[in-house]
């Protein structure tokens, strides 16, 4: 594989355009559309339908599915920052949901949590509308019952583009899942042991929806990839061999400095905005593998896994462009004293039952953290487990300041609205709320938000 051929020149930044190499057939990774039912190219218009549908994941019979109008995941919303979204949601399913609009900015009326509006109720309908504030890969999902709603395949990608965007030659939306599946195609019951402790891991890797993916490349191009973790509970430590990654944004958006790595560790709910010199050499496969990362419990003593194939299509290698290596100015929230002090816990309860703790209760026993508007505040998370917890703020994002008393890395400065806290750890970071309403934040494997690791946060 080449080496990456950075340009020392500071910005290499252009106006947004579409990638220049077109894909040549109907890719069977690409994420499904919705027509857009308003003529305002500042407004993106939708009807958003959760449904039950069918589904065959590789070559297991066909399982019955929830879906986002019909496909899992759901569908891909393409938007640039200053647009509008309105959006028509339906409830098909058997059972009352609402959407949450991951990582996304926007009114708390319209965030899709239980604390800001009631469950929509089967063929119930509610109207989302909201204005897209940040460019970033964003992501949407239930937020009710979510350990089942979403394993069951609720999940659907919002892009932003911004103004500014990185020239390359491709550029893919990676969604990461994992599925379990019995060998009829049904689901197995969901909460086992193993799943409530662990966040529930499938038997069955996804990319965008697809078994053994095989993820198509233009040999030799600077290729950028945009990778969510849809899962319930599976890290992906992602490895492709010979590769390096720029990192170059992540939840919030661009990052004002790209890092290189060859390992990305992708926690649930987590995005990165990759980018890389494709193999150049055609019709030659690589393995993107998933490489053991310990977790907690012992998670960690696996085998790697294989998330796809990884090809380079059957055409002659192009001269990459030149990758970024910089890109905008990220405001530095300020250092503080600890406002927030949050202790991540798991125990039992009254039940014997295994539960997971905030401050030591179970939610919605968990209190709030009362905030007036327009204030800067520092949290201290402490996780006491043994076990990581991705830890998501709802409605802003955050700034990491300190891990174990050690300052953050001043070139890693990054917007995060997911991040992963491990165990026997504590973090401090930074967070500035300027929208008033009530506001979750939990952990982000499903099993342990839903298990009673959540608060609300009010903001008056
Ligand atoms: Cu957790």
């Amino acid at each position: 594989m080449k080496d990456l051929r950075v340009s020392i020149a500071a910005l290499a930044l252009s106006c947004s355009s579409p990638p220049s190499v077109a894909v040549p057939d109907r890719d069977p990774l690409e994420l499904s559309t919705l027509e857009d039912l308003n003529a305002d190219p500042n407004i993106l218009e939708v009807n958003l339908e959760a449904r039950e549908a069918d589904k065959q994941f590789g070559t297991t019979p066909v399982t019955r599915v929830w879906t986002y109008n019909g496909t899992v995941p759901g569908p891909l919303l393409d938007v640039k920052v200053g647009d509008r979204l309105i959006v028509h949601f339906t409830n098909r399913l058997p059972e009352p949901t609402t959407v949450h609009w991951h990582g996304v900015r926007l009114p708390a009326a319209m965030d899709g949590s239980l604390a800001m509006q009631a469950p929509v109720p089967p063929g119930g309908t509610f109207r989302y509308e909201f204005v897209l504030k940040d460019a970033g890969l964003f992501w949407f999902h239930p937020h009710m019952r979510t350990d089942v709603q979403i394993e069951k395949g609720l999940a659907g990608v919002i892009r932003v583009r911004g103004s500014e965007e990185p020239q390359v030659d491709e550029e893919r939306v990676i969604v990461l899942d994992d599925v379990r599946l019995k060998e009829d195609g049904t689901f197995p019951t969901f909460l086992d042991d193993t799943s409530k402790m662990m966040g529930r891991e499938g038997n069955t890797i996804l990319v965008n929806g697809i078994a053994n993916a095989t993820i198509a490349v233009t040999p030799g191009a600077a290729t950028r990839w945009r990778i969510v973790n849809v899962a319930n509970g599976r890290f992906f430590n992602l490895r492709l061999p010979n590769a390096n990654w720029w990192v170059i944004g992540t939840d919030g958006g661009f990052l004002p400095k790209p890092y290189q790595t060859d390992r990305l560790l992708v926690a649930p709910a987590e995005r990165y905005d990759v980018m890389f010199v494709a193999p150049s050499a055609r019709n030659t496969e690589v393995q993107l593998t998933s490489e053991p990362y310990e977790r907690g419990h012992h998670s960690g003593e696996r085998d790697p896994i294989v998330v796809a194939q990884v090809r380079p299509r059957d055409v002659d290698a192009i001269q990459p462009k030149a990758l970024p290596t910089a890109f905008r100015e990220l405001v530095k929230l300020p250092d503080g004293p600890v406002d927030m002090p949050i202790t991540l816990d798991e125990g039992t309860n009254d039940k014997g039952e295994l539960v997971f703790t905030i401050n030591g209760k179970v939610f919605p026993d968990v209190a709030p953290f009362m905030i007036a508007n327009n204030s800067t505040r520092v949290f201290e998370v402490k996780n006491a487990s043994d076990m990581d917890h991705p830890f998501h703020l709802h409605g802003f994002f955050f700034q990491l300041l300190e891990t174990n008393g050690v300052p953050a890395p001043a070139d890693r400065l990054a917007n995060k609205d997911t991040m992963i806290i491990p165990g026997k750890t504590t973090v401090k970071f930074v967070s500035h709320f300027d929208e008033p309403g009530m506001w979750m934040y939990h952990c982000h494997i499903n099993e342990h938000s839903e298990g009673g690791m959540m608060g609300e946060i009010h903001i008056q």
